[in-house]
């Protein structure tokens, strides 16, 4: 298992998938329903989380589902950085979902360890350059457009080979920015400019993207393609009931090497990774 550069060390000394526990602090989340949307709230999920067994908590405070308006600079800073200060006081490894890169810059100011960006660096022209400033591992996802418009830009002929293309792509522009590629961690963005279908050979062909070179974050947990392959008389299965698919995925992944899973529930992924490093013990 190979790690970003600048993960805290206890992290980086572990040689299994990575868990990272999410918390949507947002009124309109469609995995949480909104019961998470303050800051209180928020912190005792969060914290609740980390106690499950996260190894890292991913926060966030812009709603990223399909057909999402963004929310306003102060409105997210207002969202993430309380909560972060007091996750970091908790000792909790922190990441922030975020692409604005003043959000990234206070997260970072205030103790945040990792940045998750569902951009990959093109929703603003100043995220690369305040990353390159620090140290912190820096999560670029395969992203083609704001959540408003990305059901229009799901068209592929070979949808493996052109995420794959588009992560190196946006890897190498990242690294003449000035980030060291050993510090970011890649994520072929499963439902973000991707219909149902279009998931699955990604995560059929996970390999490839590992074989790009960098660790690679999945965040299945929960998503809409999931309620499809699940659905009965044309309802897609209601977010809550999605969790079994959701696990058996994280065991494949986890078998395959992938670095972290972002999921919402923690001890169902810790419970399947267990399972994958008890049988890689054996003989
Ligand atoms: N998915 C969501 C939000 N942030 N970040 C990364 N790196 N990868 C993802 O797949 C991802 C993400 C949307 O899911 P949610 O609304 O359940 O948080």
């Amino acid at each position: 298992m190979s790690h970003p550069q600048g993960l805290p060390t206890h992290l980086a000394d572990l040689s299994r998938t990575l868990v990272m526990g999410v918390v949507n602090v947002t009124p309109d989340s469609f995995s949480d329903g909104g019961r998470f949307d303050t800051t209180k709230s928020a912190i005792s999920h969060a914290l609740s989380l980390a106690n499950d067994g996260a190894d890292i908590v991913d926060v966030g405070g812009e709603s990223t589902r399909p057909g999402a308006q963004r929310v306003s600079l102060e409105e997210e800073l207002n969202r993430v950085i309380p909560v972060v200060k007091e996750l970091v006081a908790n000792s909790v490894v922190v990441s922030v979902d975020t692409m604005r890169a003043e959000v990234a810059k206070q997260a970072i100011a205030v103790g945040a360890h990792i940045i998750n960006d569902v951009s990959g660096g093109q929703a603003d022209v100043e995220m690369f350059s305040t990353i390159a400033q620090d140290r912190v591992p820096y999560i670029m996802m395969h992203w083609r457009g704001h959540s408003a418009q990305m059901g229009e830009q799901a068209n592929y002929l070979d949808v493996v080979q052109e995420v794959k293309d588009e992560l190196a792509e946006q890897l190498a522009k990242a690294n003449e920015a000035g980030i060291a590629v050993e510090r970011m961690v890649l994520d072929p963005g499963l439902g973000f400019a991707k219909n149902p279908q279009q998931n699955w050979p990604i995560l059929k062909h996970i390999s490839d993207f590992i074989d790009l070179g960098s660790p690679l974050l999945v965040g299945a947990s929960r998503k809409r393609f999931l309620g499809e392959l699940l659905a009965t008389e044309g309802q897609p299965r209601d977010v809550a009931a999605r969790e079994a698919a959701t696990t058996a995925l994280t065991t494949l992944l986890a078998s395959q090497g992938v670095w972290a899973v972002r999921v919402h529930d923690v001890i169902a992924a810790r419970d399947a990774i267990a399972v994958v490093e008890k049988l890689k013990e054996q003989q």
